[in-house]
């Protein structure tokens, strides 16, 4: 598991180089904007139910064949597995948000995840479908202007983005 740091102290390393001005530079900015990585964590994760029945429910309103007799999310055993793996992708993807780094969701979270799917006949897609949903939801939480000194948090913002298009097309 790598934060933005080691990773770029790794890659240096590899190459047996310093840390060259750019990467510096970036991680600079990093830091400069830390209090804004540290509010959407801490959005994203003061919201973390909400985010995920709400993204829960759009999809079943969706794809109602899902919690039909003989849906992959039929009966409350499977409904709670659901529910609760949309929790494990939205809680893999706080931390790569606060690490800046997306290796600890890959490795600890999507590494496997689309072969086990496959194996248990969850469908991937809709799974996908879900986490899209999610990614919509957290973004709209995190970028609210309302009640603060609204500031450019557009990076940001894709930067969270892309951790949940990962675990989108790594299942889907
Ligand atoms: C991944 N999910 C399920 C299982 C595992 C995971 C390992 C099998 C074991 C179990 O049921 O607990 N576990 C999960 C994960 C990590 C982990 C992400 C990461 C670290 O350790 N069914 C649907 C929807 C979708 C869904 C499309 C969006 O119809 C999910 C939610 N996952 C789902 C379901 C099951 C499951 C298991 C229904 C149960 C499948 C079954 O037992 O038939």
């Amino acid at each position: 598991m790598f934060d933005a740091f080691t990773k770029v102290v790794a890659q240096a390393d590899a190459r047996g180089e310093f840390l060259n001005p750019g990467q510096i530079d970036a991680l600079a900015a990093m830091v400069a904007d830390g209090s804004k990585r540290m509010d959407t964590v801490n959005r994203i994760t003061s919201n973390a139910s909400k985010i995920v029945t709400n993204a829960a429910r759009d999809l079943f309103d969706q794809q109602p064949a899902l919690i039909a007799p003989g849906g992959n999310a039929y009966t409350h055993r499977r409904m709670a597995a659901c529910l609760r793996d949309m929790e494990i992708v939205l809680r893999y993807v706080t931390y790569a948000i606060f690490t800046g780094d997306a290796s600890v969701l890959e490795d600890r979270c999507l590494n496997g995840l689309r072969e086990t799917y496959l194996a248990l006949g969850v469908p991937g897609a809709s799974v996908a479908e879900g986490i899209r949903k999610m990614k919509d939801a957290a973004i709209a939480i995190a970028n609210d202007r309302n009640g603060i000194t609204p500031g450019d948090c557009s990076a940001l913002m894709s930067e969270v983005g892309t951790y949940f298009d990962r675990a989108a097309a790594a299942v889907g």
